[in-house]
């Protein structure tokens, strides 16, 4: 597929995939989200990739909606269409996901960055829940994360002031994993990813489905899901070589099956 909106490399079993409208913040258009959706699919797809790295280009990671190309008509539709989808398409993707931010996050592209696995950020990254400055609520799943991520009383905060978050509050809050000075980010990054792509793949994508479940559930029903999804994934042929490998002394060798 040619892309113009992201930028889409796989390199050994990393697939990065890169925002790429950097004159505009890298916000949102119809055309990227159609093209973030093909990328995450094909990445999902694809037996090769293990992991995902998601960045921008240029001086920001996203600033959300293209305020230029928003359809006050069609708010729905595009929200369920694109952003609800982009959401669900990335906490269903069953391998795991690392955000870099490499600069600043807006409405949208902030909320995009918490749906994803293990974020990290540039110091010089912030992070503005920017909905309340033009009028409109906090989407792409914002209101579901961030309160579970930082407690009510900062999520609302931000949401109702859209005051600017750095990295390293955000890091502080609990809000990312990690902060890295601006130069290492994507080096990082990209070893955190590289890393990630050596492990029991099967294993990950079921881990994140455990705590995507776990936030609805009760301990009980929560009991019962670790249940499963262990028995699930004993039959994995990465399971049975991480402890053959362990009672071998040996270091696993996983195959991402
Ligand atoms: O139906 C629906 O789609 C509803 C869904 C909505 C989801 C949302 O995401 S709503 C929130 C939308 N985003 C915002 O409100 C953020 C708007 N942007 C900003 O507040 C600022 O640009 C930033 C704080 C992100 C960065 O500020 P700064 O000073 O570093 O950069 P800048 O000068 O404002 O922006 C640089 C360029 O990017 C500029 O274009 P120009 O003048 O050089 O041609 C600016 O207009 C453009 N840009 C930045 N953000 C957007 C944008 N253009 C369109 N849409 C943007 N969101």
């Amino acid at each position: 597929m040619a892309w113009t909106a992201i930028d889409y490399d796989r390199t050994d079993a990393v697939a990065t995939v890169t925002l790429n409208r950097p004159d505009k913040l890298n916000s949102f258009t119809i055309e990227l989200h159609r093209e973030l959706a093909a990328a995450l699919d094909q990445a999902a797809r694809d037996d090769q990739v293990r992991a995902v790295l998601l960045t921008g280009a240029g001086r920001a990671f996203c600033a959300g909606q293209d305020l230029s190309a928003l359809d006050m008509a069609q708010v729905g539709d595009t929200i369920e269409q694109h952003y609800n989808a982009l959401v669900r398409r990335l906490r269903t993707l069953p391998k795991p996901i690392v955000c870099a931010v490499n600069g600043v996050a807006a409405g949208a592209g902030a909320n995009l960055a918490l749906a994803c696995d293990i974020v990290l950020a540039g110091r010089s990254a912030t992070f503005i829940q920017a909905f309340c400055k033009i009028g409109l609520v906090p989407d792409t799943g914002g209101s579901y994360f961030l309160p579970r991520l930082v407690g009510l009383p900062r999520a609302l905060a931000l949401a109702l002031t859209g005051d600017s978050v750095t990295a390293e509050q955000a890091a502080a809050w609990g809000m990312i994993w990690q902060v890295c000075d601006d130069a290492m980010l994507l080096e990082e990054a990209r070893a955190l990813a590289r890393q990630l792509a050596t492990q029991a793949t099967q294993a990950l994508g079921l881990t994140k489905q455990l705590f995507n479940r776990s936030l609805a559930n009760d301990l009980d029903t929560q009991l019962g899901v670790e249940r499963e999804l262990q028995v699930a994934v004993s039959r994995s042929e990465d399971c049975r070589e991480g402890i053959a490998a362990f009672l071998a002394k040996r270091p696993p060798v996983f195959k991402g099956r």
